[in-house]
């Protein structure tokens, strides 16, 4: 969960982006990094295991505005779409503050979407969360394609009550911004609602 650095003045953020293979979560995290500037963005971390080659994940620390007096610390993962190493999809999952949902606009892959969109509620609910309150963006990504679903349908698809909806062509570096500005957003509103404030250590469980 979020927490307060009172000694660097920093709210930290965890963020996970999830979605099939080949969604475009690492293309996020690369245009993000692409997009700001050495000053905010310390380095790229991008995991692979040295045995199988398989993606592992990865990880980007980023400092992006200003919560109230605070500097914003982002910690931005993505989750594997595979169950290779479950320990470390939980762990990834475990005290994350908001969710974004990589959808894989092309109609080849919207079988592939659902089921990631089903284990995402089943791992979610391991690390005793809920799909329907956890704040949340919806990326239509791969936008570009000529074969991509229309918005509405994939809407009608996938989106939750509450959950913001970016259309994307990550690779493109479109969308990329506004989707972390959403999930950003979303985080603090719900950090507020829920009578949390990161003026009070006491409400972030610091004591
Ligand atoms: N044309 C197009 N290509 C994209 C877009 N987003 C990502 N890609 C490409 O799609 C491929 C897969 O993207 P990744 O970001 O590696 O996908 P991923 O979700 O990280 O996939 P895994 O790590 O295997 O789960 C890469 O070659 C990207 O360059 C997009 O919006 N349009
Ligand atoms: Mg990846």
């Amino acid at each position: 969960m979020a927490f307060l650095n009172e000694d660097t003045n920093e709210l930290h953020i965890k963020i996970v982006y999830t979605g099939s293979h080949g969604c475009g979560k690492t293309t996020n995290i690369q245009s993000l990094f692409k997009q700001t500037s050495s000053e905010v963005s310390t380095r790229f971390f991008d995991l692979h295991s040295v045995s199988t080659k398989s993606q592992f994940f990865d990880f980007f620390p980023l400092t992006y505005g200003e919560a109230k007096t605070h500097a914003l610390r982002l910690h931005l993962y993505t989750l594997p779409s595979h169950d290779l190493w479950s320990t470390v999809n939980m762990n990834l999952l475990w005290g994350a503050d908001g969710i974004v949902n990589v959808i894989d606009s092309r109609l080849p892959y919207v079988a592939e979407a659902e089921k990631q969109m089903t284990r995402l509620k089943s791992l979610l609910h391991l690390v005793n969360r809920s799909f329907s309150e956890i704040p949340m963006v919806f990326q239509y990504n791969h936008r570009d394609a000529t074969n991509a679903l229309d918005v509405r349908s994939l809407r009608s698809e996938y989106t939750r009550h509450g959950a913001g909806e970016i259309e994307a062509v990550a690779v493109q570096d479109i969308g990329v911004i506004d989707t972390l500005d959403a999930i950003a957003e979303r985080v603090l509103a719900s950090m507020e609602n829920s009578g949390q404030s990161w003026n009070d250590r006491a409400s972030l469980g610091l004591q």
